[in-house]
């Protein structure tokens, strides 16, 4: 069939919008009709060409939601006209990470994933005779995609699209970051740095697990009165302080021996100095921080170990540490019931003719979620 999509012709290059050929599903997979797509920091973080996997000519968007057109031989968990939400990180419920209980790290697909490839080893995308690679298994910047079928997520087919498409990435990671990774408990403090489409996620997260004071941290001025309507109980911003470090462990001095530092803190940058002040306001003893942001290619983090040796913990998360089939359907049913919100965050629609103008958004500090709509 023929499709609609963005395709990604370089890096640093405009999106282009083409009608490209699209093969129908292979055995365990199935064709999805994409309604709506988000923009995330990592389409922009792949198409700047810092990604090391970043692979071109290449179909981006893995923030997507849809609905099953058809299905190829053997798949039995879902069936036409089932509402989904693409999964970056599947769930095959077979492989040694699925079942060691450790992990939402399934390693079913990840290899074939990673080189753009569905798991057969050959791309379902093309022009002509050109190949067009997917991207994290998903490409939800073309009207229809094809997934295996561990990849997709069944939700309630009441939610709308063009809010559900942000769980498919930033809502998941944001809130599962808090309750799967740290496991935040609740009177906590908290340190949130980078308050975009993922921060303020965290700290929607933070609110729900009752943690007491959350501190957000973000070089736009802007971003305050965005986390202020999350949760968000302090602000600072880095560049009007002298040692954002030396300021959140000021800010979170309490107790008879007066140490600072937050119990669990969160990089939401992908900016590696970023990640080291993450660490370095963590609480001697027990202080968790976790690294949501991705680093471009030859960036590493650093750090004295001696803040390792004092008892601070340095760990990641992706995905929110969320194993998708089971645990999308449910943060779907939190949106639907109020729970958690979505609505205000999502600050741009965008036809798919426009793409380029949500990447041009992000940039500017303009928007938080740009979402597409089919
Ligand atoms: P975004 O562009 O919406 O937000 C980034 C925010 O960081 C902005 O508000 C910006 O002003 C702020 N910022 C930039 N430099 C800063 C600094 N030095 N100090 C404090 N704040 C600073 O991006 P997003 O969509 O929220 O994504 C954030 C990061 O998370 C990206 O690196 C993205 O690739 C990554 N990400 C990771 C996962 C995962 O599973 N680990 C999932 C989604 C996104
Ligand atoms: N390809 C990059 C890494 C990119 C990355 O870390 N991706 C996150 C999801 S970001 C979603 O917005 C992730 O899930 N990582 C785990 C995985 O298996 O990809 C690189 O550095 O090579
Ligand atoms: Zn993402």
């Amino acid at each position: 069939m023929k499709t609609r999509a963005a395709v990604a012709v370089g890096a640093g290059k405009p999106l282009e919008i083409m009608e490209v050929d699209l093969d129908g599903p292979r055995e365990g997979e199935v064709l999805v009709e994409i309604k709506a797509t988000g923009i995330c920091h990592t389409d922009e973080f792949t198409l700047s060409g810092a990604d090391p996997e970043g692979i071109f000519p290449a179909i981006l968007g893995h923030e997507g939601a849809g609905v099953v057109v058809d299905v190829g031989k053997g798949v039995t968990s879902v069936k036409k006209g089932d509402h989904v939400i693409p999964l970056y990180t599947p769930e095959c419920r077979q492989c040694p990470s699925c079942l060691s209980r450790k992990t939402n790290l399934c390693t079913a697909i990840r290899a074939t994933q990673g080189q753009g490839l569905m798991p057969d080893g050959t791309s379902r995308f093309s022009i002509g005779k050109d190949k067009i690679f997917h991207y994290m298994g998903c490409s939800t910047f073309s009207n229809f995609t094809v997934l295996p079928e561990i990849a997709v997520a069944k939700v309630d087919p009441a939610a709308p699209f063009d809010k559900i498409c942000y769980i498919g990435c930033g809502v998941t990671t944001g809130i599962g970051a808090v309750i799967n990774t740290a496991k935040v408990e609740e009177g906590a403090t908290a340190a949130v740095f980078g308050l975009g489409g993922i921060g303020l996620n965290v700290i929607q997260g933070l609110k729900l697990a009752g943690a007491d004071m959350i501190i957000g941290v973000d070089v736009n001025d802007d971003k305050k009165t965005w986390g202020e309507r999350f949760g968000m109980t302090h602000f600072v911003n880095p560049k009007k302080v002298d040692n954002v470090v030396t300021e959140i462990v000021n800010m979170t001095k309490r107790g008879a021996d007066q140490i600072g530092g937050a119990d669990y803190t969160f990089d939401c940058t992908g900016n590696v100095t970023v990640m080291r002040q993450a660490l370095e306001c963590s609480h001697r003893g027990w202080g968790q921080s976790i690294v949501i942001g991705v680093a471009g290619a030859g960036q590493e983090i650093s750090t004295r170990p001696f803040q390792l040796v004092t008892g601070r913990s340095w760990r990641g998360t992706a995905f929110g540490g969320a194993r998708g089939r089971t645990d999308v359907p449910k943060i779907v049913d939190w949106y639907m019931d109020g729970k958690i919100q979505i609505d205000p965050m999502i600050t741009h629609t965008l036809k798919l003719e426009d793409i380029n103008k949500g990447f041009d958004l992000m940039h500017e500090g303009k928007s938080i979620r740009s979402v597409v709509v089919y």
